[in-house]
């Protein structure tokens, strides 16, 4: 057990319960003449295999006794009444259903397509790994969002920006000649949750990744997801034309320039025929973009929008875009320079949204575009990667994080109108490396899987996903089920509270994003430093956002602006994103604000050391290989929440001035020796 499989590990189900589905589902009745349908029969074969602990029925087409029946109406004879049904599911869409055809009583996974039913297929092992009944069974599912994507921040040395869990897994070395069997698992993984789409390289883009010898590695990786019906997109440099072209302008309005996008995308749909888009970082932290030309974002979409509709691409264009000059308040940029763009772009462009107005950070409010574009479709971009997050040594489960979000109302159609609704898509900056276990630790993995089941369906609960993902990952003993969960779904709170409780952000050390750095000032901008983002003095902390100080809260709708812009009414939770606030102010808890805040810091710890209890509990129930490694990770994160802790309680002490609350230890260094720590070599750092 060393992480290899996933949530996909078909270990041996207990006998009678194995024997149990296997009257049930009897012969398996399975095409295999294109390479989905045969990905969906071998997925299946190797599931019931290890489940059923004897090999499956060999698929067939016997007419007797029960039957596990795949297909589509055009490939299956018993399906074909099933047409119009299937089709009101839509083209990814699928459904299980237990029913009698005949004399016989089968288990039909149906679908339109070929992949709708290799979804089925993971569907229903995911029923049989957990010990689902599945006798009445009745299925219907389609995906809310129809773009389901992961960005690889990876670049073509193999190193993986803010990547914590190895290098790159694209060998750019062997491709396209060696097909790394790693490749397909990638691409099980990634249909067993529904993700649909992969950005194979960085956001910060080299323009040589669209250069003829990358692109051919490029359609191997796109042969090999194909059948999984995963599509692959490239991030693009926006001046490709001058480095990889050689022509003197990247001006979006340029004939030449459009002339060499037409080409280049016409060279790429040549080798990947059903290659999915660009996703393109523009005019942000010293990329290039349109505005070197002093034309808009909507112009620059609009070269690469064009280039790419004959063949039917998309723009993925993001919104994480940084002012030249530093601005009274970053948390503004992004709206301010899109809001007015609404209805400007092509319908084949779409914005792509960080979920929150800053960068990622452990808690931040929805970012304010969300709703505020009705005439653009939006993707939300979170984070699988915790780069702000402890990186892989800390358990954080984001579905929380992801839910929160997903969740929260941006009243900009009356109340109710939920992150969620305003989505066409959902891109999640991967986790995923050459670590054995995929995503450098155990745990990290159910980012990846609770990002592709939201993509899926933004309703979904994050608690719900999390049992489902323990059931899967260790065991579905509910003894073990359920101390996970309870780990898990308080392990983002716990992050919160250690690092940057009650809505305070960006408190890390510079560059590399791992340990506190409350006190990092100076330096090329003031927007990449902690004191900006904090404000702490003698009299109190917290920025203010309201009308009074930067007006972020403006950019919201009214109703939600009125309740984040009033001390008395905003959550406590957003509380120093919003407001700056007197160290003496009173809290709902009856502490005052300073009190509160070493008491959360404080908290984040003891929150850790019940999580190690919980899982010490665990010991002898999963299995002594992937217990051993999380109980050694566990240690490092409570010794680092603790050095957090500590950290940040020095450095706010020295401003606040405050003695700290009765019972509330000392930190045992004194500031200064928190400032000197150095990590020269901390991963993840952007080079
Ligand atoms: C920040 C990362 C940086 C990324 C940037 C982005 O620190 O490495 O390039 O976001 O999203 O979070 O473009």
């Amino acid at each position: 057990e060393d992480g290899y499989a996933l949530w996909m590990r078909y270990a041996p189900l207990e006998p009678t319960l194995a024997a149990h589905y296997r009257t049930r589902l009897g012969q398996v009745v399975a095409p295999d003449q294109t390479a989905t349908q045969r990905a969906a029969r071998d997925e299946l074969e190797r599931g019931l295999g290890g489940l059923l602990g004897s090999d499956p029925q060999a698929p067939g087409t016997a007419a007797i006794g029960p039957a596990l029946v795949l297909g589509t109406p055009q490939s299956s004879a018993l399906i074909a009444p099933l047409r119009a049904q299937l089709q009101s599911l839509g083209e990814e869409g699928y459904l299980l259903k237990r029913t009698r055809v005949g004399e016989r009583d089968v288990l039909l996974v149906a679908a339109s397509r070929d992949i709708g039913v290799l979804y089925g297929v993971f569907h229903l092992l995911r029923l049989l790994q957990t010990g689902a009944r599945i006798d009445a069974l009745d299925v219907r599912q389609s995906p809310r969002l129809r773009l389901r994507v992961l960005n690889h921040w990876d670049n073509l040395d193999g190193y993986v920006e803010r990547g914590y869990a190895g290098q790159s897994l694209w060998d750019w070395q062997t491709l396209p000649e060696w097909r790394d069997p790693r490749y397909t698992d990638y691409a099980r993984a990634n249909a067993s949750v529904g993700i649909n789409g992969t950005v194979l390289n960085n956001v910060n883009a080299n323009a040589q990744s669209l250069a003829p010898q990358y692109l051919d590695k490029a359609a191997t990786l796109a042969d090999l997801f194909r059948p999984y019906g995963i599509r692959v997109y490239l991030s693009t440099r926006f001046n490709a034309p001058i480095e990889l072209g050689g022509l003197d302008t990247a001006d979006p309005l340029d004939p030449g320039v459009q002339r060499w996008w037409r080409d280049k995308a016409a060279e790429i749909y040549a080798r990947i025929p059903d290659f999915g888009g660009f996703l393109v970082k523009a005019n942000s932290e010293g990329q290039p973009g349109p505005q070197d030309y002093g034309r808009s974002h909507a112009d620059g979409a609009s070269l690469l929008a064009d280039a790419l509709a004959p063949h039917g691409g998309v723009v993925m264009w993001r919104a994480f875009v940084y002012a030249h000059d530093v601005p009274a308040d970053r948390a503004t940029q992004a709206y301010s320079e899109f809001v007015g763009l609404d209805g400007a772009f092509r319908p084949n462009v779409v914005l792509q949204v960080k979920n929150g107005p800053i960068d990622f950070q452990p808690r931040e409010p929805f970012h304010p575009l969300f709703g505020a574009m009705p005439r653009t479709p939006l993707m939300m971009e979170v984070q699988i990667t915790k780069e702000y997050l402890g990186f892989a040594t800390h358990l954080v489960y984001l579905g929380p994080l992801y839910e929160e979000v997903l969740r929260a109302d941006t009243r900009a159609r009356g109340k109710g109108s939920t992150v969620a609704q305003a989505l066409a898509g959902m891109a999640g900056v991967a986790n995923i490396g050459t670590d054995r276990t995929w995503s450098g630790s155990h745990f990290d993995q159910a980012n990846w899987y609770a990002f592709g089941r939201l993509a899926w369906d933004p309703r979904q609960s994050a608690g719900d996903i999390a049992a489902d993902w323990a059931a899967l990952t260790f065991s579905a003993d509910p003894g073990v089920v359920q101390p996970i969960v309870g780990m898990m779904m308080a392990s983002r709170e716990a992050a919160v509270n250690y690092m940057t409780p009650l809505g305070l952000h960006h408190l890390m050390a510079r560059g590399h994003h791992h340990g506190p750095g409350p006190w990092v000032d100076g330096g090329p901008r003031a927007d990449w430093t902690s004191v900006y983002y904090h404000r702490a003095d003698h009299s109190g902390i917290g920025f203010d956002r309201t009308a009074g100080g930067s007006n972020a809260v403006a950019q919201y709708s009214p109703d939600v602006a009125e309740q984040y812009g009033d001390l008395a009414r905003v959550p406590a939770p957003l509380l120093l994103w919003f407001h700056h606030v007197p160290w003496d102010h009173r809290m709902a808890s009856g502490r005052t604000l300073w009190d509160e805040l070493v008491a959360r810091y404080s908290q984040g710890v003891r929150q850790v050391q019940g999580m190690q209890c919980t899982w010490a509990g665990l010991q002898g129930r999963v299995d002594a290989q992937r217990h051993a490694q999380v109980a050694a990770f566990l240690r490092i994160q409570l010794r680092e929440a603790q050095w957090w802790r500590d950290a940040s309680v020095a450095y706010f002490q020295s401003v606040s001035g405050r003695p700290l609350p009765a019972g509330e230890a000392a930190p045992p260094h004194p500031l200064a020796w928190y400032q000197a720590l150095q990590f020269p070599s901390a991963p993840g750092d952007g080079r």
